[in-house]
């Protein structure tokens, strides 16, 4: 056995346990997925090893909303910041040091800021993050802070962030890393590969939360390449937006969008068409739930199956919820709704709500034994 070699950590790791064959195999979405990305064999990703998330069982879940259907739900709340975005921001950035920027600039709800900021550290680039003011969640926020972003907040919300982010990428070379950067779809429609590798074919139908649009739009494009590649059939998408912000089912643009789910808070969504084709095209469809249904969604998941999302992410699960009721998924149907962010971003959402309440008391046993017995 040596103790020391040159080399990686991980190949010094494996030496000092003398197994060679134990070099850690998983590095992002990029190397896995380098055959259907635009990016030649030799491109050094910027990684944070992003993806490789877990598709989970949700049988409790299933009990509880009575539901004929099998339920998976893909908890990319596990990605290395928290959400989702880091499938695509692996790939702008990656693309964003290849071009030579200077840096990179995004209008965010929190999630893309947090991801951006995390990545851009990482790539060495300098990050603008342009954000709605007292609307983001206390956890989204302090990422972006502490990973070294410059935030500006704005007297306005997300859509009119995007407007003015939309001007400093066409006046200064900032790259912008939002969804309308089409590097940033390209990665993560990876995780509907990954689904399909899992299952060993498509779900029948897939739930997502829609704000932006970017990844409905993102997982269609992957699932149409891997079902063709494959020879597999394709699933239906289904979208869901909360009431208060729900432009595309509406069909106009919302000037003032609200929900208790401010990730998904957006009136004017960049990838609207691409949202409406995914569900065309598959023959899905897009709805609405209300923001009782998506924190009671948020509390059953977390509840019943031990993953704290964020609301946003519930979304999906209430908006499954609702189509159970009216008895439209049958026993042969899987449905794969995506948890697209962690809960432990927001969590005022719970320290606010009503139904949770912890008791406190005197520190003595008897105290404590009273309320366990009780
Ligand atoms: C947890 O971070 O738009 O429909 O600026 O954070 O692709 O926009 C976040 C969106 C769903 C909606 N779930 O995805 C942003 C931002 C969570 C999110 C969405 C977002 P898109």
């Amino acid at each position: 056995m040596r103790l020391w070699s040159p080399g990686t950590t991980s190949e010094r790791f494996c030496y000092a346990l003398g197994t060679e064959e134990t070099k850690m195999s998983y590095h992002g979405i990029i190397e896995k997925y380098k055959r259907y990305l635009p990016f030649s064999a030799d491109v050094v990703p910027v990684t944070l090893y992003e993806g490789n998330t877990p598709l989970i069982e949700a049988d409790n879940l299933q009990r509880e909303l009575k539901a004929d259907c099998k339920i998976f739900l893909k908890f990319e709340g596990v990605n290395p910041t928290g959400s989702f975005k880091d499938r695509g921001m692996t790939v702008a950035i990656t693309q964003a040091v290849i071009e030579g920027s200077r840096g990179v600039i995004c209008a965010s709800t929190g999630n893309t800021s947090a991801s951006a900021a995390a990545y851009a550290a990482k790539a060495k680039l300098r990050a603008f993050v342009v954000l709605p003011k007292g609307k983001i969640a206390a956890g989204k926020l302090a990422q972006a802070l502490i990973y070294g972003a410059k935030v500006i907040e704005i007297e306005g919300n997300f859509d009119e962030a995007l407007k003015i982010v939309r001007e400093v990428g066409e006046k200064t070379r900032t790259t912008i890393v939002n969804s309308i950067n089409p590097y940033r779809i390209e990665g993560q429609k990876t995780a509907s590969f990954e689904i399909v590798e899992e299952l060993g074919a498509s779900p029948t139908f897939h739930a997502l939360p829609v704000g932006n649009a970017g990844n409905i739009t993102a997982y269609w494009k992957g699932y149409k390449e891997i079902c063709t590649e494959r020879g597999l059939k394709r699933p239906k998408m289904l979208g869901f937006q909360a009431r208060g912000a729900a432009p595309i089912v509406e069909g106009r643009v919302i000037e003032r969008p609200e929900t208790v789910a401010t990730a998904i808070r957006i009136g004017n969504p960049a990838s609207w068409s691409g949202a409406l084709e995914a569900v065309n095209e598959s023959g899905g469809k897009i709805s609405t739930v209300t923001d009782d249904e998506i924190l009671a969604a948020q509390r059953l998941i977390a509840s019943t199956e031990g993953i704290f999302c964020e609301p946003a992410s519930a979304s999906s699960v209430a908006g499954i919820a609702r189509l159970i009721k009216v008895g439209f998924f049958t026993k042969k149907d899987i449905v794969v709704c995506t948890l697209t962010g962690n809960g432990l971003k927001d969590p005022d959402i719970v320290s606010k709500g009503v139904e949770y309440r912890s008791t406190t008391v005197r520190a003595k046993y008897e105290e404590v034994i009273k309320l366990i017995e009780q």
